[in-house]
């Protein structure tokens, strides 16, 4: 019978392959000499200017290469990439139903090990990815990916959170943060901070839930990281599972070059801790950014919190501080005080706000 043959993708960095050149300046300059060239998604989407998910498809497109194909649920990603006649992808795409993306993927990978087991498929088992929405990943289609983590089906599902229901209408989904203002949290008399939950722990529940599966999280902030990672999923012989931060930038009134900014600040901040788990070992590892801010640092360049009063800002310091300890980062005294209200002030006050807080809620 013939033998399933995987394909392995180097990480980049890896074994010094990355170089610096000096500019004109003397600057030294950082590069990558393995970055491929190819793009497996291309320009002719029709997203909005800034998403943090088309970011997110074209650096994993990227890692991935040509010999990839992808499954897209219904959510921003599927509507706005797939008009007729003006897709952006080079390599085989299928849109799923929005609670189908893991029983979907679970069946090209299975279809995939068969033929090839049987001689019907010549080449190399290929990448298989489903980039799902967090609405579709955390809530209505999380059923069926963790059927397929369960199974240990040879794929890498990838949740693109951008904490909402973006495609219709930046409704709330289990990603959205405490204090989020969406279409169906809107802040008001009765209740003034908007969302009143805290975010599910999509990725922590994943790892802990599924004894084979890698699992790791990371932003679009980081891009060698985000690369890597989904090389490491698609590496990993089994099911692997990626949770990736992807602003939003209708959904959540930034300004657009700020993409970026926020996918780092968010992990600055301690509201997005980014590891990775080894399910040989059972052990997360944990990145400890270079910069340590206060939470204020991130929440004040987003509208979608410009409502937040004092106590709701402490609220989520607390919560920064307790993401810091679980990552074994000994939390400050100044941090400490942030937990309470008195050191705050409203968000829309003018020492914190930008003018783009009036926005949502504000
Ligand atoms: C079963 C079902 N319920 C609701 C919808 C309507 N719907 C289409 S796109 C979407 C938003 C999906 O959100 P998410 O997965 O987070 O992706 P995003 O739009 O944020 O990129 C919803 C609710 C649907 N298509 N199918
Ligand atoms: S609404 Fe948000 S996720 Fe959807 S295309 Fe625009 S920026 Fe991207
Ligand atoms: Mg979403």
């Amino acid at each position: 019978m013939p033998e399933v043959v995987r394909q392995r993708l180097p990480l980049f960095e890896e074994q010094g392959r990355s170089a610096s050149v000096p500019d004109s300046v003397g600057r030294n300059l950082h590069y990558l000499p393995d970055l491929p060239s190819e793009d497996p998604y291309q320009a002719g989407h029709r997203t909005c200017a800034g998403c943090g998910p088309a970011i997110q498809y074209r650096w994993v497109l990227k890692a991935a290469g040509e010999n990839t194909i992808m499954a897209g649920p219904t959510g921003c990603m599927y509507v706005a990439n797939s008009t007729y006649l003006s897709t952006p992808y080079t390599v085989p795409w299928a849109h799923t139903q929005i609670a189908g993306g893991g029983s979907f993927t679970s069946g090209v990978a299975s279809a995939y090990e068969a033929m090839i087991r049987k001689g019907k498929y010549k080449g190399e088992y290929p990448n298989i990815i489903v980039m799902a929405g967090d609405g579709s990943a955390a809530d209505i289609g999380i059923g069926a990916i963790s059927g397929g983590l369960y199974r240990n089906h040879d794929a890498l599902f990838i949740c693109y959170d951008n904490e909402c229901y973006a495609n219709t209408g930046i409704q709330t989904s289990p990603t959205t943060p405490y204090g989020g203002a969406t279409t169906f949290t809107p802040p008001g008399k009765v209740i003034p901070e908007g969302k009143k939950l805290p975010a599910k722990n999509l990725a922590k529940m994943m790892s802990e839930g599924h004894p084979n599966c890698y699992v790791a999280t990371t932003t679009v902030g980081y891009t060698i990281d985000l690369m890597n990672k989904t090389r490491k999923g698609l590496n990993h012989q089994g099911a692997a599972f990626l949770h990736c931060y992807t602003p939003c930038q209708k959904g959540w009134v930034y300004q657009t070059p700020m993409t970026v900014e926020l996918s780092r600040r968010v992990v600055e901040s301690g509201l997005f801790p980014v590891w990775e788990y080894d399910p040989a070992t059972r052990k997360y590892s944990y990145f400890i950014p270079p910069v340590i801010r206060p939470v204020t640092d991130y929440l004040a360049m987003q509208g979608r919190f410009g409502h937040m009063h004092p106590e709701h800002v402490a609220t989520m310091q607390m919560a920064a501080n307790r993401n810091w300890e679980d990552m074994g980062v000994e939390v400050t005294d100044r941090l400490r005080e942030l937990e309470k209200s008195e050191y705050h002030m409203a968000l829309r006050d003018e020492d914190y706000a930008l003018p783009i807080n009036r926005g949502v809620g504000a």
